[in-house]
């Protein structure tokens, strides 16, 4: 039985997103929920978009990533029509409305070393504003064995965007200066305040789209890491045409500067009939 209704966020919840732009939301997501996301996982790993593959390459193990996943898996779509995540988004964001922006799964088989790099979530996606979060749902348990991903508290706030990353070897190596170069942040460790969370199934994580984060390589044998990523825009979001990364499937029909509600950013809070836009 799945339900709508779950714990709401504590105050120290909320501090923590604000202050540090990361919190690990504890014990938050009722079980039925986290099985509904592995089902839909499966689903989509079985029947990928045109946009899912393998991110490992030619490397060892497999990284499977996919996005969009809304918008042609029933599963998915009934999981922002109805699961507890878009009311957090609102209330993280101290925003009246939520909409959805992008879904995407990052799942890591055991002995994958591939790893993420470094980045920031905002300059890959077509937001501008300050109300913007993302969680980050595990599916099995988690350490950084197994590819936690860890995150510089307080990057949100440092008033600096960087250029996106392939989290493919030399993809977007060839990003224009729209956005700083971003520095080498491993070898920098000792200076920021960088944290993970091991994780159970139930726990989810929630961060603003600037906070910089990365995660290692699943370097252990028997247990995959499964996890879905949700983007969500509050009320101040305008839509921002970047000059390269991910793609919505299809334009938008937005130009800069416009309010970012529409059939591929979908208002989810307060809930509405959510459709699929229909071009799967
Ligand atoms: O799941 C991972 O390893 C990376 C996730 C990530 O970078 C993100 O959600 O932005």
């Amino acid at each position: 039985m799945l339900t709508t209704k779950s714990r709401d966020l504590t105050e120290a919840e909320k501090k923590a997103f604000d202050e540090d732009g990361v919190v690990c939301l504890r014990d938050a997501l009722p079980t039925g929920w986290v099985q509904l996301l592995r089902d839909a996982l499966q689903d989509v790993l079985s029947n990928p978009s045109a946009a899912g593959k393998n991110m490992a390459g030619a490397e060892s193990g497999k990284f499977s990533y996919d996005i969009f996943m809304w918008t042609f898996n029933d599963m998915f779509r009934r999981f922002q029509a109805e699961s507890p995540v878009p009311q957090w988004a609102a209330t993280l964001l101290g925003s009246e409305k939520a909409y959805l922006a992008v879904d995407a799964l990052f799942v890591k088989e055991p002995n994958t070393p591939n790893h993420v790099p470094w980045h920031h979530d905002q300059p890959y996606l077509w937001m501008d504003g300050k109300q913007v979060c993302s969680f980050w749902i595990p599916l099995d348990d988690v350490t950084i064995e197994s590819g936690a991903v860890e995150w510089i508290k307080g990057s949100h706030k440092w008033g600096r965007w960087f250029k996106p990353k392939g989290f493919e070897p030399g993809k977007y190596d060839d990003y224009p200066d729209v956005f700083e170069e971003i520095p080498d942040f491993e070898s920098e460790r000792a200076q920021h305040d960088i944290v993970h969370f091991d994780t159970k199934p139930g726990d989810v994580i929630a961060h603003h789209l600037l906070t910089l984060h990365h995660s290692p390589g699943n370097s252990l044998s028997n247990r995959r890491r499964r996890a879905i990523a949700i983007r969500y825009a509050g009320d101040d979001v305008t839509y921002a045409k970047r000059v390269m990364g991910p793609q919505p499937p299809r334009d938008p029909g937005l130009k800069t500067g416009d309010k970012i509600g529409c059939d591929i950013f979908p208002q989810v809070w307060p809930r509405t009939t959510l459709e699929a836009p229909g071009f799967n």
